[in-house]
């Protein structure tokens, strides 16, 4: 995957995840940046006040519109992901609810992927829904069906790519070029959580913003909540000075985004070794007799195993799948895990396993999974750091166990 854009391209992914921003001499020499904890700020005057609440001049005010150390990690994820600029926030729903009510208003219409992380499927149905948005579920994996159901009133078409939990891929750069022909004004969004900026870059794909829950890889270590949206100056100041200041007020405290910093440091090492890992295990997984259909795009047998050889630099962390015997025998082998913890949330040291139908998409109803390709067997697993000869052998335990 060539990297087009972004912050400083004199250096790498990993040097701009580790420097971006930061100068030891700006800060006494320190060498970790300072953790800025304060939530107000004071001004040498009425005059340099009136000016920065009028954005005519720089500064910070209060926090809930920024402070250095969140400044700071958003340069940070706005490099990474080839951005002018980023927003970061309390929680990914923090960030896709606050961008999303930057950019919609009622009497527009909104296109979903019919695959989307349940509580963000549940805030575009039920809770943009209800403010007068049209929200329009489509299958995106079809660019056609994007080209189908745009209208001149569309302003956003949102989805993940690998969608949670069934891992279908969406080409970002056919959909962006559609929808951009098609409404000149829409935004595309893309939630680059599966991926991290490390292993797609949807903005260099021609999409017009990269959404995060930063709880997941970028923050790496299963210890705080976090998200953030990338994408041009003048969206993100809408979306700051709007989205988050004025809607949802989500804003991420000086400690989190100090340890999210943390988390970037070592987030290449980290992406090499939870796709090698899961590579590894999804070609053992489809081995196995005791299993019936496995979702990973880095497989041969993949349907999206080309299109994520363009779009993607690795295939991932993330592998779901099914077992013969469907929900019962998925039990057993959710039940019979003994390394691997039991837990949804992802992209974590630690690796997770979870039954998306009764848990993180529980959103949908029974109907609905049916119809998505959310099936009721379906088990998830986010791939740890763990040593891989150790997983293999609980996978494969487990596995045995669910056959008997
Ligand atoms: C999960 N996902 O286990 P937060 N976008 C994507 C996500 O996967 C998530 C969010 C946004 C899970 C969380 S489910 C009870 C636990 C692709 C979260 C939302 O607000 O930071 O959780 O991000 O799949």
């Amino acid at each position: 995957m060539a990297e087009k854009s972004g912050g400083n391209l004199r250096h790498g992914f990993a040097t701009r995840a580790i420097h971006e921003g930061w100068d030891p001499a700006d800060g006494e020499g320190a060498l970790v940046p300072p953790v800025h904890m304060t939530s107000t700020f004071a001004f040498s005057s009425v005059e340099d006040g009136m000016a920065i609440f009028a954005r005519e001049k720089p500064g910070y005010r209060y926090a809930r519109s920024g402070s250095p150390t969140i400044a700071l990690l958003e340069g940070r994820i706005a490099s990474l992901e080839g951005a002018e600029a980023a927003v970061a926030f309390a929680s990914g729903m923090g960030a896709i609810t606050a961008f999303t009510w930057a950019v919609c208003q009622a009497g527009e219409r909104v296109l979903i992927d019919q695959t989307l992380y349940g509580s963000t499927f549940a805030f575009f149905n039920e809770g943009l829904a209800k403010f007068g948005v049209e929200v329009v579920h489509v299958e995106m994996s079809d660019p056609a069906n994007v080209a189908a159901a745009m209208t001149p009133n569309t302003r956003l078409v949102y989805f993940e790519t690998p969608a949670n939990p069934n891992m279908r891929l969406i080409d970002i750069a056919a959909v962006a070029e559609i929808v951009h022909k098609a409404a000149p004004d829409c935004l595309v969004a893309v939630d680059n959580t599966y991926c991290t900026p490390y292993l797609q870059r949807p903005l260099d794909l021609g999409a017009d913003a990269a959404l995060h829950s930063v709880t997941k890889y970028l923050g790496g270590h299963g210890d705080l909540m976090a998200g953030a949206v990338a994408g041009s100056q003048e969206l993100m100041d809408k979306v700051r000075f709007n989205g988050l200041s004025k809607f949802t007020g989500a804003v991420l405290s000086g400690l989190n985004a100090h340890l999210v910093m943390r988390g970037l440091k070592t987030l290449e090492l980290r992406m090499e070794r939870h796709c090698s890992s899961a590579l590894h295990l999804a070609r053992i997984i489809e081995a196995h007799p005791a299993v019936e259909r496995i979702y990973y795009p880095g497989l041969e047998s993949s349907p999206y195993h080309a299109l994520a050889k363009r779009q993607m630099r690795a295939f991932g962390g993330m592998i779901a799948f099914e077992l013969k015997g469907g929900f019962d025998a998925g039990v057993r082998f959710m039940d019979a895990v003994e390394l691997i913890s039991l837990a949804v949330s992802l992209g974590d040291a630690e690796t997770l396993v979870q039954h998306p139908a009764s848990m993180t998409h529980r959103t949908y109803s029974p109907e609905q999974r049916a119809k998505y390709g959310i099936a009721d067997g379906l088990v998830r697993l986010s791939i740890g750091l763990e040593t891989p000869e150790d997983l293999v052998a609980d996978v494969t335990q487990a596995l045995d166990a669910a056959a008997r």
